[in-house]
């Protein structure tokens, strides 16, 4: 049987590095492409982080693409500068120099590329902004038909958001908030778009509980990076709020494990203007998108401790 082909588009906050580290313990999937979105994070730390992920897994060869869209809302730089950190940790700063960040190809491009490439349907996990899939699907809309999904972690349908700031009324959630017209766009293209939105990913906090089993199968290097990654999350940095969740890495688990959700077809649209830019509603004259709304967490939890033995 062929692998099924993924495309990570990330914006390089601890989390999207960890679903980084998640997809790559998937031997059943191949990645054909990562873009990196510079949202959640400054783009040269964040490149340099992916690059140092792909050698550790000996898959430096996955090409990376360069994210030169700066959004509209521009996220807290204190969250944005956490893979200089990353790029510091003991099983990271002695691996090799990454390429140049601006020798890469920009990230539409790339993905443009990939998909044209792909002799067979790719499912595209987004744990940033959706801007480089947009501007992809204006510049060559026939890469649409290679398109098998979309998942998305963007989004709060029934539940209050996590933007706050000047100029909002707080629904809004932080990725679809950074470029509110590509997400209103990406809606209307109506792809089979799959939203893991707060609603579920506020079910997942990181809990001591499953950093301490983590630590114990620490002999594992995966084990061993990730709990490291997560440790960093313990004082989020509170730009305005104090848990950390597994928004990306729940995401991620989609593609792998998609019986432990649950899923309902839903109608929405996306707000591009104040004082609620970003909020994805439910709306009867709506574009048709399913929405991911329950997840098993014992499964979910334990699967993650089984991918990290590695
Ligand atoms: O809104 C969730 C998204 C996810 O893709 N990101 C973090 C995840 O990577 C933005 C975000 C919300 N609250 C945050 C975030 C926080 N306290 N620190 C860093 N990023
Ligand atoms: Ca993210």
């Amino acid at each position: 049987m062929n692998k099924e082909l993924v495309f990570l588009d990330h914006d390089g906050g601890i989390d999207d590095l960890l679903s980084l580290l998640l997809i790559l313990t998937m031997k059943e999937k191949e990645l054909i492409g990562i873009n990196v979105t510079p949202a959640d994070c400054f783009i040269e730390p964040a490149l340099e982080s992916t690059y140092k992920i792909l050698q550790l897994f000996h898959q430096e060869k996955i090409p990376i693409g360069r994210g030169d869209f700066y959004g509209i809302n521009a996220f807290p730089s204190e969250w944005r500068a956490r893979p200089e950190v990353v790029n510091a940790l003991p099983m990271l700063i002695n691996l090799p120099q990454a390429p140049d960040p601006y020798a890469y190809p920009s990230a539409p491009d790339l993905l443009i590329e990939q998909l044209t490439k792909a002799t067979d349907g790719v499912s595209i996990i987004i744990t940033g902004p959706c801007s480089n899939l947009v501007h992809a699907l204006h510049k060559a809309p026939s890469i649409r038909e290679k398109i098998k999904k979309v998942v998305w972690m963007g989004g709060a349908f029934r539940t209050s958001g996590n933007v706050q700031t000047y100029q909002h009324n707080g629904t809004a959630e932080w990725n679809v908030f950074w470029d509110p017209e590509s997400a209103k766009q990406l809606f209307e293209f109506e792809l089979p778009l799959i939203c893991v939105p707060l609603d579920v990913t506020n079910h997942v906090p990181v809990n001591k509980a499953f950093l301490s089993k983590l630590a114990s199968q620490s002999n594992y290097e995966i084990s061993n990076l990730a709990g490291q990654f997560w440790a960093m999350t313990i004082d989020t940095i509170p730009s305005y709020h104090y848990v950390y969740f597994m928004w990306d890495v729940l995401a991620t688990s989609y593609l792998d494990i998609p019986e432990a959700f649950t899923v309902e077809a839903v109608r929405a649209k996306v707000s591009n203007r104040p004082p609620n830019a970003g909020q994805t509603y439910l709306d009867e004259e709506g574009y048709l998108v399913t929405i991911a709304t329950e997840v098993n967490k014992a499964i979910f939890y334990e699967y993650i401790l089984e991918r990290f033995k590695q």
